[in-house]
């Protein structure tokens, strides 16, 4: 299904298919490949029929999205965990982040006893760093290989332990 990721394997899990699951009814809807919706959703392709179908579909998921997890990560567009947000329970891992929230976290909230680890890129590559506590402003929490630059608006692919 997705045929450029041969690593998909080691962390296939409901999440990931939740929303291959939307990248595929979107693709269906509009007579495109799903590969090409989700590198949409990934930002690396500008479609605006494709990103209003996703943010379509991402509404219809949003109770799922945003339920809050007994253990686990939200993640927020803005600081201090407010804005438009979604939840991973711990054990779940997402290699590209839902519609509209790739590379825009800015805070992130830990419950209880979740470990989280960021990428820089999708697919669980580039840049990695991992926290225990909730972040409440990413502009404060540096890469740990550039002090000069932060986590704001970076994280592509997230793990949650
Ligand atoms: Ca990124």
């Amino acid at each position: 299904m997705n045929g450029d990721n041969p690593d998909s394997n080691m962390t296939s899990i409901p999440s990931v298919s939740l929303f291959r699951g939307i990248y595929n009814r979107v693709a269906k809807r509009l007579a495109v490949d799903p590969s090409y919706v989700s590198r949409v959703a990934r930002g690396e392709r500008k479609s605006l029929v494709v990103e209003k179908a996703l943010a379509e579909e991402v509404r219809i998921h949003r109770e799922i999205y945003r339920r809050r997890p007994d253990v686990g990560v939200c993640f927020y567009r803005d600081i201090n965990f407010r804005g438009d947000y979604f939840c991973m329970e711990r054990g779940m891992s997402y290699e590209s982040l839902p519609p509209g929230f790739n590379d825009r976290i800015s805070s992130v909230r830990i419950f209880r006893r979740a470990e989280v680890s960021l990428f820089n890129d999708s697919n669980f590559r580039g840049v990695s760093a991992a926290s225990r506590e909730s972040i409440p402003d990413l502009r404060y929490w540096r890469l740990p290989t550039d002090s000069s630059r932060s986590w704001n608006d970076r994280i592509s692919s997230i793990q949650v332990r």
